[in-house]
């Protein structure tokens, strides 16, 4: 099945190059349990299924996201204190189809060693994580593109991870605000030339969670889109 679409992240047609079922097949999101948490990405069990993980700073609003998705507000802990998911925490939408919550980067207070050792860890995940099919990489809208997320799509690019850019807790702006950084934004990940959708998003008020779903469901059921 092939066809033809617009890419509104990066204005360039995509096309969809493989689809496994005809039609995208809906999930249900809201009975996600908690699988497993993992000390580190070397101790993540081997898995043959499919695996999409939530990145970001600390306190991007990962935890928050997922909690969202799920409708569960306590399947994944959330915390006002900045580096509360130390642990990778392994969640099943249904077989075969994993959701990992992974501990936020660029926390001010980690010392560098520590930070420079989890830049080496998610390397070694994004490269060697074959069950990995697509990076949900989180930003407060209000500080986009840090430099740890930079490198975090610079990783993802390189080895061909599509990502789903959320600039999250939209509520915190007003909407012609939020408008205009995500244009800014859409603009500023050009230049990475990868697979990259970006989108408003608020725990809060739901927004821009049926697109998360969405672009889950469509990496879960293994469609693949690639800019042309
Ligand atoms: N206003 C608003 N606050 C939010 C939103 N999402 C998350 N927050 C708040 O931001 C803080 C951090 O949220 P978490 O979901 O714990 O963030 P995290 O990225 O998982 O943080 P770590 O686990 O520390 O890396 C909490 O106080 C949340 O209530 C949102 O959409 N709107
Ligand atoms: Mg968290």
């Amino acid at each position: 099945m092939k066809g033809e679409g617009y890419n509104t992240a990066t204005q360039y047609p995509f096309i969809i190059m493989e689809t496994k079922n005809l039609t995208t097949k809906e999930l249900n999101y809201t009975t996600t349990r908690f699988i497993s948490s993992a000390p580190d990405i070397h101790h993540l069990p081997a898995y043959e299924g499919i695996e999409i993980a939530f990145a970001g700073r600390s306190n991007a609003g990962k935890s928050s996201a997922l909690n969202a998705l799920t409708h569960k507000k306590g399947l994944a802990r959330t915390s006002k204190t900045p580096g509360r998911t130390q642990l990778i925490n392994l969640f099943e939408v249904a077989d075969g189809k994993r959701l990992v919550d992974l501990p936020g980067y660029g926390y001010a207070a980690v010392k560098k060693e520590i930070k420079n050792q989890w830049q080496h860890a998610l390397n070694d995940y994004l490269n060697k994580r074959d069950c990995l099919k697509g990076l949900v990489v989180l930003m407060d809208i209000r500080h986009p593109l840090k430099e740890s997320d930079q490198q975090m799509i610079s990783l993802a690019v390189a080895v061909d991870i599509p990502i789903f850019l959320l600039l999250t807790k939209a509520d915190k702006l007003a909407t012609s605000a939020a408008k205009t950084q995500l244009n800014k934004v859409r603009e500023a990940v050009l230049p990475f030339m990868g697979d990259i959708q970006v989108e408003k998003f608020s725990s809060l008020k739901k927004t821009g969670v049926d697109k998360l779903r969405a672009k889950l469901n469509n990496w879960f059921n293994g469609v693949v889109t690639a800019n042309i």
